[in-house]
């Protein structure tokens, strides 16, 4: 047996050592060469990879895929499954080690994986390792210094080169864009630039958010009302729109070299996790598909619920809700038409009475009660006293007046 490890599609067995016989030769009966199916590696064959598309090979010793993982796995040999969360674990825990809170999604770890942020790591860098170009290339005895630097993951914003993006001297207008690979809802991007030229780089700086490569359309955040002085490095841009290309742009002199430059160190889009919204992706949005994107900032899903949720975000599951007589559960017009059971409000009658109130609609005074100790917890339900009532009340609540009869 001989073991290769190799990738190929030719194989070739020479020889150049003479024999005895002064002559040299090839003289095979059978050459068989082993590969492993589509995921699967190791030296039988027998372990399992989950690459990203499944027509990807992975390595046939490590198990490591071309591309990475498959959505649900993790670990060098993409075997690993993704530990979940949410109802019906609809949701991937994105943590760099350990597992996630079943409900919320928060790392017990408190760390994300790389490319995921937020607190329950629900926020994802889609621009992270994308293709990107730009109008021009500057370049010195440091080297040249290529627009992918600035999606390399490293955001340090001090040095010139390796890590930072920069545009040719002499020029009268500079750009430089990212293919996110497919059209995202974008909450919003972080851009670190280059310390030394924070200010007069980005004089005219413009961000356009795009379905197409194009910059005709209206930038995310005019030129007329950014104003970089005194901006912190890793500043963020809202945007709140879709598109599947990012391009930032100058046609502003940079004084006083009377060049015009776009020069990045990093640029960060982030987009929430599909069924997660809010500025953090920490809300969750159960659509009725699990492949749906809601609202990054209202959580609206595009179609309807899933079947047992309703609310405008989707995220009032059906049998949480106190309605006082059944009632449709749909989206936008899953409320409780006949009101709520005692001790609950809203339109959903999710949500427990105000502190100091309960009982049929919420009326209730806590302070109203006669318990017999002072401070009792009220239940949102009843306004039960746990306990002795004051001489002449009764009821849980103890404010029924009990009349004694004489002996
Ligand atoms: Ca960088």
């Amino acid at each position: 047996m001989v073991y290769c490890n190799s990738a190929g599609r030719y194989i070739t067995i020479t020889n150049d050592k003479y024999t005895l016989q002064t002559s040299v030769f090839v003289n095979l009966c059978e050459v068989e060469v082993y590969v492993c199916s589509v995921g699967t590696f190791g030296p039988d064959c027998a372990s399992l990879c989950y690459c990203q598309s499944p027509g990807d090979r992975c390595h046939p010793v490590t198990g490591q895929c071309p591309y990475g993982c498959a959505v649900e796995f993790t670990g060098t040999s993409c075997n690993i499954k993704q530990p979940r969360f949410g109802y019906n674990d609809r949701y991937i825990c994105h943590c760099d080690e350990g597992y996630c809170d079943t409900n919320t999604g928060v790392c017990s770890s408190r760390k994300c994986e790389k490319g995921w942020y937020g607190s329950s790591c629900q926020k994802e860098n889609v621009a992270f390792n994308k293709n990107t170009w730009q109008s021009s290339t500057y370049s010195d005895g440091n080297g040249r210094r290529y627009s992918h630097y600035a999606v390399d993951g490293d955001t340090n914003h001090s040095k010139a080169y390796n890590t930072c993006t920069h545009t040719a001297d002499g020029r009268t207008n500079a750009s430089w864009g990212v293919d996110l690979g497919q059209s995202y809802p974008v909450a919003n991007i972080k851009i670190y630039a280059r310390d030394l030229h924070i200010t007069n780089r980005f004089k005219g700086f413009r961000l356009f958010v795009d379905e197409r490569n194009q910059t005709n359309q209206s930038p995310c955040r005019p030129e007329d009302n950014y104003d970089s002085k005194n901006k912190p490095n890793g500043f963020v841009v809202n945007c709140n729109t879709t598109g599947k290309y990012i391009t930032i742009t100058n046609d502003k002199t940079n004084e006083p070299t009377n060049s015009v430059y776009v020069n990045l160190c990093e640029v960060e889009v982030y987009v929430c996790s599909v069924g997660t919204f809010g500025p953090d992706c920490t809300s969750l949005c159960y659509c009725q598909s699990s492949g749906d994107r809601c609202d990054p900032v209202t959580g609206q899903c595009p179609y309807r619920c899933a079947d047992g949720f309703t609310g405008t975000s989707c995220n009032i599951k059906c049998t949480d809700r106190n309605c006082r007589a059944p009632s449709a559960c749909h989206i936008n017009n899953g409320e409780c038409k006949a009101g709520c059971h005692p001790g609950w409000m809203g339109d959903y009658c999710t949500q427990k009475c105000q502190p100091g109130f309960y009982g049929n609609q919420c009326i209730q005074s806590c302070d109203n009660r006669k318990c017999s100790r002072q401070n009792t917890e009220c239940n949102n339900i009843n306004g039960s006293c746990n306990g002795d009532c004051l001489p002449g009340y009764k009821g849980l609540d103890c404010s029924r007046i009990f009349i004694m009869s004489p002996c």
